[in-house]
């Protein structure tokens, strides 16, 4: 018997690689997607998977629209995607991140409480909620500290998803990834602003990048590495937490030399610091440990932050090409 999935987030970059993950496993996969005026299914396009997917009109804010859409896709598994999940907006859309993130979170769980409680829940949490952090590396028992209104609504949703669990018995995970980054990353994250930027300045139609705190330190993975995990965790016959993470951290700067160098440019002649891209808190350094889900999971990233870099500049070098 095939297995059904409905996924919230579904055109975003990790909704678009799920998609594809469980299309390949043979899943009907089902998508909430929140009306827009312009087209947002181009990621899906790009994988080749958007003709096979049962759309499913629907905002994470609207209840009705939740519920609706559990009913009708009877799903087996769903996956929490959908969130406003730029950082950096959180502060400019405090209150829209905090319904949709946040809030949003306990209308799915409350439809399939409601009315298809053997549905097992996946929960988009985030190494966000690590914030200003408490222990250096961190994994599923590090205390929180969230430093944006991202984070915090982010970590009512963890939170919502352990009470579920705990209180009606539902199989809902949270997988708290720390960031994950591909080609079909959005533009406004700064892995994707550099990779295009040095497509661009390689090309002659740029010539500067304009960043922020670039002594920033993240711990990046692949995103088709990670979607992988996040359906590992819905097969377990547990639900349970787990940090998902290479548990190597680098710098935005050294970031930037690894895009700039590989096609022969030196970051340091076209990067320019502007004091419009700090943040009005910042998340200094993240890096994960990622130890219990290759006990329990039995997974592990696959693609080192040089290849994944290099990868996204190729594509954006294609891109940029024919514009
Ligand atoms: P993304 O590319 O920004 O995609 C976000 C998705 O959420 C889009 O499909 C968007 O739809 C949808 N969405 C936004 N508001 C919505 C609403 N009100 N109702 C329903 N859907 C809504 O994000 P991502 O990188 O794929 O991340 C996926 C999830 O993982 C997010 O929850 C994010 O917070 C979390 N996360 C991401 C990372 C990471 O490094 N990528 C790490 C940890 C956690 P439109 O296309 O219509 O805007
Ligand atoms: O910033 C610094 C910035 O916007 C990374 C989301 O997927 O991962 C992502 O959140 C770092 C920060 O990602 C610029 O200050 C410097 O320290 O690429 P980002 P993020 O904020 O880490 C987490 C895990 C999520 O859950 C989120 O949904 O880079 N930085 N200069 C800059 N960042 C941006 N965007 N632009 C700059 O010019």
């Amino acid at each position: 018997m095939y297995k059904k999935a409905l996924i919230t987030g579904l055109t975003g970059q990790d909704g678009a690689y799920l998609a594809k993950l469980l299309l390949d496993k043979g899943y009907e996969v089902h998508g909430l997607v929140a009306r827009r005026s312009t087209d947002t299914r181009w990621r899906l396009r790009e994988l080749g998977v958007d003709s096979r997917i049962v759309y499913h009109d629907g905002d994470l804010a609207d209840a009705s629209s939740v519920q609706r859409a559990v009913l009708k896709a009877c799903p087996d598994e769903v996956y929490n995607l959908g969130a406003q999940s730029f950082v950096g907006s959180s502060w400019d859309q405090p209150i829209t991140t905090g319904i949709v993130d946040g809030l949003g979170v306990t209308h799915m769980l409350e439809a399939i409480r409601q009315f298809r409680p053997q549905t097992r829940f996946y929960q988009a949490s985030t190494s966000e909620m690590f914030g200003l952090i408490q222990a250096e590396r961190q994994d599923e028992n590090t205390p929180f500290y969230p430093r944006s209104p991202y984070g915090v609504a982010k970590l009512y949703g963890h939170w919502i998803t352990v009470n579920y669990r705990e209180s009606f018995g539902l199989h809902a995970s949270s997988g708290i990834l720390f960031n994950h980054e591909s080609p079909l990353r959005g533009i406004e994250f700064v892995t994707r602003k550099v990779t295009d930027a040095v497509a661009r300045i390689k090309q002659g139609k740029q010539r500067e990048l304009r960043l922020g705190n670039i002594d920033a330190q993240r711990d990046w993975g692949f995103a088709g590495d990670y979607v992988e995990a996040m359906w590992l965790m819905l097969q377990q016959d547990k639900p349970d937490d787990f940090v998902i993470a290479t548990g190597v951290t680098t710098t935005v700067r050294e970031m930037c030399r690894i895009a700039f160098s590989y096609v022969e440019l030196d970051y340091q002649d076209h990067v320019v610091i502007d004091p419009e891209f700090f943040r009005p808190a910042e998340v200094e350094v993240l890096l994960g440990n990622p130890a219990k889900a290759e006990r329990v999971l039995g997974w592990s990233p696959k693609t080192n932050l040089k290849t994944l870099i290099q990868s996204m500049v190729d594509a954006d070098l294609k891109r940029v090409a024919k514009e």
